[in-house]
């Protein structure tokens, strides 16, 4: 750890200017003040003259008709402003699980994140996958606790419990003065001084309290052995009680969490601007600049072109397609050829206000017209050759909803704007069932795919009704038969139709399918038939007698007779039809049903509960374990009946903090208990519909 600690520390070490630009990412649990705080620091910064608020709904961060609402950030938002000659670009990331995938993809873009969070100690474990993905990409981060004006807040339990989900150290940057339950001030803790909070302008500095002395003495010599475990200079300072200068604090400060070493936290009230002034200071002084995060990314690019990465693809309501991008090295100019695509224009974003601009260097994050067939992800170069630079996996899908369009019109003009939908957001996914018919959306979850409902409607004019997606039942046979016979025989004017077989019909093993022979004997049933008997066969198959495909069956044909004037392949399919219908009823049909192979993970502490919660659902548990690389969590691995997967996700999240989530494929197919078979061909109308029952 202190190799690998080390390593990372040596990029580093060699100090720079401050650059132009900073790229910070605001990101934390669902509801706990990103947009707020974003629009509090575009306001202390000038670029806004008047604060919009969430609750009105005219926040630059919430711009999105599907955001306001519901009062709350559904995709990524961007705004520059300027602070102390620095040009800095923040991206407001939605915070709900549901939404994760857009935060992800942003994150990789920024040179340092804002963790935003609660003073809520219980609640702090929501925080936990971010951290993981922050510390996974080495993405600089500090803390910023907001909310410091509630009631019941507890700053040192709240720390405690960061502490113990953050594998990085925390380590406090300020010490919060506090009258009562509300924050009125802070003693910056590498300098020492005291500042008082008031409304509409910065903090002023106040006399030290000496009541808070010693807590602030503790506070200040646990950031400084923190910081020591990096850099041995300090350390020996610290062991000969020798004060470390202040310079030395903030080069230590800057270096570890340029390098995601340590996670430095600060306190504040978003909604009445408190401590946002520090943190730009921080991210001033402390942040990494582009060219370091550049330098760490590029490093295994040999191109010397331009490089920029797509961290987020609009189609904005005049339909043109926006692809937010970081720009990694090199510039954009007007009318840029990126990866064989020529850009339509470049543009600096404010919410959803665009401002074109003629070029854009290295460490800007601007927005692109035009480029067609780039996706959110996609590495984009000047050069002949390919470039890509790592991108964030895509969450797989987990809610299921079937839709159909309102009007039967416009179904043609769904598959296009279902795709632009997915380029938008690539955590959804559509699928046409083969069995079923119907058209699913998946996605992350209920509110997940109700927005991408809602953008259908408003921005493709696609109102769409929705149901609960069928399950893909199948049949099988439990029974063999021998010497059915089909015949058919018809007599219509001129030319008559007659076909004639004797079939065997028994069940395969699990998962064998399908399999046809012929056992046919001096010409019973002419070669050239036999392909018409296989596929009356197959389509009496597509169709069982309880209303569902049916599989693992063979099918022979051993005997049959024909005419020589009036058979045809058509009426030997007619007579294998005719057969299997008289036959598979007296195999004992039964009904299967699809079963999912699932992975969960969760924190230890919701481990038996998620058990139950996976048993409880007819599900059966193969095996649990510690996963190795993520402290104080466990992966749940077990098999999980597919009509029950509905609402596992939700019922998953409300039984982990919101935390809990699975991957999952389909493994086989398996016979559906008698009683709930009955009930479910009791439901499904003699085999039509077959809704879950749920
Ligand atoms: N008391 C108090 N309320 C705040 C503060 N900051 C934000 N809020 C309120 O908290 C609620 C959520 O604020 P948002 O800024 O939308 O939170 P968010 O983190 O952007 O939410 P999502 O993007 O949906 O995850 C709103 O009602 C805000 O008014 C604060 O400092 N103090
Ligand atoms: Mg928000």
């Amino acid at each position: 750890m202190r190799l690998d600690a080390a390593n990372r520390k040596e990029g580093f070490m060699n100090e720079k200017v401050n650059s132009g630009s900073r790229n910070v990412a605001i990101v934390g649990p669902y509801l706990s003040g990103k947009t707020t705080l974003l629009e509090s620091l575009l306001y202390v910064t000038g670029a806004i003259s008047r604060k919009g608020s969430v609750k009105d709904a005219n926040t630059v961060g919430d711009s999105a008709p599907e955001a306001r609402a519901r009062q709350m950030s559904v995709e990524v938002s961007t705004a520059s402003t300027e602070y102390s000659g620095t040009r800095f670009t923040f991206i407001d990331c939605p915070g709900s699980v549901e939404f994760a995938q857009e935060t992800y993809n942003a994150l990789i873009g920024v040179d340092a994140a804002i963790v935003v969070c609660e003073p809520i100690s219980d609640r702090v474990l929501t925080l936990a996958p971010l951290f993981k993905f922050l510390d996974d990409w080495e993405i600089p981060h500090l803390v910023f606790v907001n909310k410091m004006d509630r009631a019941n807040i507890h700053v040192l339990k709240t720390l405690h419990a960061l502490k113990a989900v953050s594998s990085r150290p925390l380590v406090a940057h300020q010490y919060p003065i506090m009258a009562g339950e509300q924050l009125i001030g802070f003693i910056d803790l590498v300098t020492e001084q005291a500042y008082h909070y008031h409304s509409g302008g910065p903090a002023d500095p106040v006399p030290f309290p000496e009541e808070l002395k010693e807590e602030e003495h503790a506070a200040r010599a646990e950031m400084l052995e923190a910081l020591a475990n990096f850099d041995d200079h300090l350390l020996e300072e610290l062991l000969e009680e020798i004060e470390p200068p202040q310079e030395e604090i903030l080069k230590d400060l800057k270096m570890e969490l340029g390098a995601d070493l340590v996670v430095p936290v600060f306190f504040g009230v978003a909604e009445q601007d408190y401590g946002v002034r520090p943190l730009l200071e921080a991210l001033l002084k402390e942040a990494p600049e582009p060219e370091i995060t550049a330098e760490r990314r590029l490093s295994k690019v040999k191109d010397s072109g331009t490089i920029a990465q797509v961290l987020k693809t609009y189609y904005t309501p005049q339909g043109g397609k926006l692809s937010l991008v970081r720009v990694w090295q090199g510039k954009l100019t007007d009318g840029i050829v990126l990866n064989g695509v020529r850009a339509g224009g470049i543009y600096r974003l404010m919410g959803q206000q665009s401002q074109q601009i003629n070029q854009a260097g290295a460490g800007e994050i601007v927005a692109l017209s035009r480029m067609e067939g780039v996706k959110t992800g996609d590495t984009l170069s000047t050069s002949s050759q390919t470039v890509q630079l790592p991108k964030v996996e895509r969450l797989e899908p987990v809610y299921a909803l079937a839709i159909t369009p309102e009007k039967r019109n416009d179904e043609v003009k769904l598959s296009g704007a279902i795709s632009k939908l997915l380029e938008e957001d690539p955590s959804l996914a559509w699928e046409q069932h083969g069995d079923t018919h119907e058209v699913i959306l998946w996605g992350q979850g209920e509110i997940h795919l109700q927005v991408a409902l809602e953008r259908l409607r408003r921005k493709y004019n696609l109102p769409m009704t929705t149901h609960l997606p069928q399950v893909p039942y199948k049949e099988t046979i439990r029974k063999a038969i021998s010497s059915v016979h089909g015949r058919y025989k018809h007599q219509s004017g001129g030319h008559g139709q007659f076909g004639d077989v004797y079939l065997d019909i028994k069940p395969l093993r699990r998962g064998e399918g399908f399999s046809f022979r012929e056992t046919i004997v001096g010409g019973v049933v002419p070669k050239q038939y036999i392909p018409g008997v296989e596929m009356g066969v197959r389509e009496f198959l597509a169709h069982g007698p309880l209303g569902f495909p049916i599989v693992d069956v063979a099918v022979t044909l051993t005997n049959g007779s024909y005419h020589s004037v009036d058979s045809s392949e058509q009426a030997f399919k007619q007579a294998a039809r005719l057969a299997m219908q008289a036959g598979i009823p007296q195999c004992e049909p039964t009904l299967l049903e699809p079963i999912v192979r699932v992975q969960i993970s969760t924190p230890s502490e919701f481990t038996s509960k998620v058990m139950q919660l996976l048993t409880g659902r007819r599900g059966q548990i193969l095996g649990y374990e510690a996963i190795h690389d993520w402290q104080g969590w466990d992966s749940i691995t077990g098999y999980l009946p597919q009509a029950e997967m509905q609402n596992f996700i939700v019922e998953l999240r409300s039984q982990t903090l919101g935390v809990g989530s699975f991957h999952w494929e389909f493994d086989h197919l398996q016979e559906v208990p008698e009683k709930l078979a009955e009930r479910i061909l009791a439901h499904s109308n003699g085999g039509g519909s077959n809704a879950n029952g749920k």
